[in-house]
């Protein structure tokens, strides 16, 4: 399926550009001027007229043909069950969706979807595909309640693949360092092997195509090696196609989907207090494409599937915080009573360890240390706290090495540290030690890209094979739950607020 990167004359490939990073982030996704050819696309200004149109319009709706650079013809937009008014009333980013119309005799039917932009609107239309059976109910329905978080991930990827019918559907999430991971999967055995479990690095999704998933419901890419369509141009622009699914697809994607063996793809964004916090990713080895309507209760699949995941969240937030009201009500209490170290520390010690999964605990106060468990020397504890210095503005500061971030700390027994800054100048560190840990990798994560000899001078790593890191020198990374359990602990070391006289 795939081919290797072309070289030159000396069989040498050139060497990797340093910025690759910055072209992947600055390709003008939205403006390629192009769109998939599996449907037509016209934008229309604010006064109705066509601006641009892809070459094939006249394909779906012959009369459109005549109508580039002239109004919209308003009697077509009211056989398509809208009007000119009704549109531009809406906002920037709204979506009217209309199945099977049959707008011209002799033609078969069509699916339209109108789309608002800052220009006026989008009209995207593609051949109406009937699913052959009606839609068993049950996969539309909302999730039950009591499923444990991993069944209703599982519960999710098979109502998508039983729906969509594509190969492999998985449930991909990102993690706080931008990398991502897939937490279920459910394929065709015989045709995609697992990816379940493996980590893939941010930049095989880069920001710029991530935050396009803010704006559209899905992406569907029926067949990725199919040429694109140039769209014609009233303004001498390419037409915004933010908000456009039709959108011609990137070079470099287009690769990607090759390497791992895929034709067609199709993902759902899971979005969580307005970022993106996963995908859900179909792959198909032989070209797919589906109608409006099965797309569109797939969509309704992945949002009772956001309700539940944000249900599930929302609950275990409140539970973590009263577990951590519990827990930290020893040390609210001697902090209130004291400031000597000695006997926070000996009050408080060993349950701030278990908290925090650490191995030691220093405090700094009236310019001295105290410690606890196992941590760096008094020397390198001097070292560090000059080391810090720029960083101590931040009230929370933290590393999974600090040989890695300090350079010239010098030899730890340590390797990771939570440092918070507490009132009074005081500062509680929390130490952590090194964890050996492997983490498999979809592919090698430190060659995400290769060169290549032609255009952006990139291409996408040839292998998804699995890659075994070995971390060597690290800590347990500090997760969401840690920095909520410092944040707790920094309020619970505070003052309370002067009561008003
Ligand atoms: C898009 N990359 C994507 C998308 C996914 C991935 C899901 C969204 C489009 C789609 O659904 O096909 C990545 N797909 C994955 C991952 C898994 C998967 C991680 O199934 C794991 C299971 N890609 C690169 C590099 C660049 C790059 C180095 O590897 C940068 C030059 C770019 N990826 C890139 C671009 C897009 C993309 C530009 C947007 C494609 C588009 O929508 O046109």
């Amino acid at each position: 399926m795939s081919s290797l990167p072309p070289k030159d004359s000396a069989g040498r490939l050139p060497p990797l550009p340093e910025n690759w990073a910055t072209i992947c982030e600055s390709e003008p996704l939205s403006f390629s001027g192009m769109i998939q050819p599996h449907g037509a696309l016209l934008q229309v200004d604010l006064t109705g007229r066509i601006t641009h149109a892809s070459t094939n319009i006249g394909d779906l709706i012959p009369e459109l043909t005549e109508h580039f650079g002239k109004r919209f013809p308003s009697d077509l937009l009211k056989r398509m069950g809208t009007t000119l008014d009704q549109i531009l009333s809406s906002s920037p980013g709204d979506r009217k969706e209309s199945a099977s119309m049959g707008l011209t005799a002799g033609f078969p039917s069509l699916d339209a979807v109108f789309i608002r932009n800052s220009e006026g609107f989008l009209i995207e239309l593609f051949l109406s595909r009937h699913s052959q059976s009606p839609l068993p109910p049950t996969l539309t329905t909302p999730f039950s309640r009591s499923l444990s978080p991993e069944d209703l991930n599982q519960e999710l990827v098979s109502r998508i693949r039983a729906l969509t019918g594509f190969d492999r559907v998985m449930l991909y999430a990102f993690r706080d360092d931008g990398d991502g991971e897939v937490l279920a999967e459910n394929r065709n055995p015989d045709i995609y092997g697992t990816y379940l479990g493996l980590r893939f690095p941010g930049s095989d999704i880069p920001k710029i195509a991530r935050e396009l998933y803010l704006k559209n419901p899905w992406r569907l890419i029926p067949h990725a090696p199919a040429p694109s369509l140039p769209i014609r141009s009233l303004t001498g622009r390419p037409p915004d196609l933010s908000f456009s699914d039709l959108r011609s697809v990137s070079p470099v994607h287009v690769a990607y989907l090759a390497n791992m063996g895929v034709v067609a793809s199709l993902s759902f964004p899971v979005i969580e207090t307005k970022s993106l916090w996963g995908l859900v990713a179909c792959h198909s080895r032989s070209p797919r494409t589906l109608g409006l309507e099965t797309l569109s209760a797939a969509r309704s699949i992945v949002k009772h599937y956001n309700m539940a995941l944000l249900q599930s969240h929302a609950e275990e937030r409140i539970r973590t915080i009263d577990s951590l009201d519990h827990r930290l009500a020893p040390f609210r209490e001697i902090f209130s009573k004291t400031e000597n170290p000695d006997d926070i520390l000996s009050v408080c010690a060993t349950s701030l360890a278990t908290l925090f999964n650490a191995c030691g605990l220093v405090f700094f106060h009236n310019h001295a240390f105290t410690s606890w468990g196992t941590t760096p020397s008094l020397q390198s504890l001097d070292k560090l706290h000059e080391l810090l210095g720029p960083r101590r503005s931040d009230p929370l500061w933290h590393t999974v090495s600090l040989t890695q971030s300090l350079p010239g700390i010098g030899p730890l027994p340590v390797a990771g540290l939570m440092a918070l800054k507490l009132p009074k100048n005081s500062e509680l560190w929390i130490f952590r030690p090194e964890t050996l840990q492997e983490v498999v990798w979809g592919g090698n994560p430190q060659k995400p890209v290769e060169s290549d000899a032609s255009g952006a001078g990139i291409s996408p790593r040839q292998s998804f094979e699995r890659w075994v890191e070995k971390r060597v020198g690290q800590s347990l990374p500090w997760d969401k739950l840690d920095t909520l359990a410092a944040l707790h602990l920094l309020r619970s070391s505070s003052p309370p607020p002067a009561s008003p006289s």
